[in-house]
């Protein structure tokens, strides 16, 4: 009697990550984007803090954040909500370096795998952006970012304390943002942003409490396996779920 073995194979290859799903809520009313929370589906949209900090030096280099998105059938809508003690910021040009300052910060892939591609959107408190889109891997394990990429896209900020000016305890920030989704072109047509559908993400925040010299601490929405390396690893990234 022949006797066949089917041998049984897990569908999740060893080593795999299981990666967290970030629920975005639909935006039922206009968001108007002026730094605000004063739009109710913001309280009623998922909201995380991020948990995993870097380059954390000293005990107020670890600061409270939170972050939250939306959709609609035009927009990507995020809202970052910062504790702040000492407000800092100095880039004012486009695609300079708002990073070394108190900056937030959101990378997107359209699609639900960890593409070797992702788009970046970087400002600090002046709304300097560094936009971008991300190549990692480009050319002889070189990773790359396309600056000349100028998106329009909306972001207002609030503040509570004085900039600059380590002499008195700042509040924080906030950062309300309005991404088209026609800045992702056809790339954001493969997996459109519809009920049910997953993106690629990461969030972040560069804190900076000194006005001079480059230091600063990092948190993120998901953990970076190798901080040392690079926060551009998409296998870093998690996914963001559209949701009603
Ligand atoms: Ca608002
Ligand atoms: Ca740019
Ligand atoms: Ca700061």
């Amino acid at each position: 009697m022949l006797v066949v073995l089917i041998p049984v194979f897990s569908v999740k290859a060893q080593g795999f990550k299981e990666r967290s799903i970030f629920k975005v809520s639909r935006a039922n009313e206009s968001i108007v984007i002026d730094g605000k929370m004063n739009e109710t589906i913001w309280s009623k949209t998922e909201v995380r803090s991020f948990n995993y900090t870097y380059n954390k030096t000293k005990k107020d280099d670890e600061q409270k954040s939170s972050f939250r998105m939306l959709w609609d059938d035009k927009n990507l809508y995020v809202f970052f909500d910062f504790e702040d003690k000492y407000l800092t910021v100095r880039e004012t040009k486009r695609d300079g370096a708002p990073f070394f300052d108190d900056c937030a910060e959101i990378f997107i892939i359209p699609v639900p795998e960890q593409l070797n591609t992702h788009f970046g959107f970087e400002l600090n408190l002046n709304k300097a952006s560094n936009d971008f889109i991300y190549f990692n891997n480009y050319y002889n394990n070189t990773n790359i970012a396309l600056k000349s990429f100028n998106p329009d896209f909306k972001a207002e900020i609030t503040y509570s304390g004085t900039v600059n000016d380590n002499s008195d305890i700042d509040k924080g920030w906030t950062m309300e943002m309005e991404i088209p989704l026609s800045v992702f072109g056809f790339l954001g047509e493969f997996v459109p942003v519809k009920k049910g559908n997953k993106w690629t993400l990461l969030g972040l925040r560069q804190d900076r409490n000194d006005a001079e010299g480059d230091r600063r601490s990092t948190s993120t929405l998901f953990p970076i396996a190798d901080f040392s390396k690079n926060v551009h690893e998409p296998t870093d990234f998690g996914l963001m779920q559209f949701v009603d």
